[in-house]
């Protein structure tokens, strides 16, 4: 921590401020068109995930209806979700990915 004087000459105690950034959940919906194999990719290529996670992950949506990616702060997740809707809106499939602070 640091000191600060005051206008009376006291000096007080200060704590450096380290707030936290908030985070962010990164999820995926399911829809009835979207190639399984598509979505494995699109786990492994924006979240880094191995075949066998985003194998996983990409069951869960399908039967599901809805799963986590990944827990990113704001700016993290906000790419990776413009990155998935970039890749599904090129490759002409409907696939949805949004955030929900967690
Ligand atoms: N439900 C899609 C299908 O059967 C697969 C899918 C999984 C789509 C996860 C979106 C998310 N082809």
């Amino acid at each position: 921590g640091g000191r600060t004087g005051t206008e009376t000459g006291a000096v007080t105690k200060t704590r450096p401020k380290t707030k936290r950034p908030s985070l962010y959940r990164v999820l995926l919906l399911n829809d009835d068109y979207t190639p399984q194999e598509f979505v494995v990719v699109v786990l492994q290529e924006v979240f880094n995930k191995s075949h066998e996670d985003a194998f996983r992950i990409m069951m869960h949506v399908h039967t599901r209806g809805v799963g986590e990616c990944g827990v990113y702060p704001y700016e993290v997740a906000e790419t990776k979700v413009t990155r998935v809707m970039d890749i599904a809106r090129k490759n002409q499939h409907p696939l949805q990915c949004v955030m929900e602070k967690q």
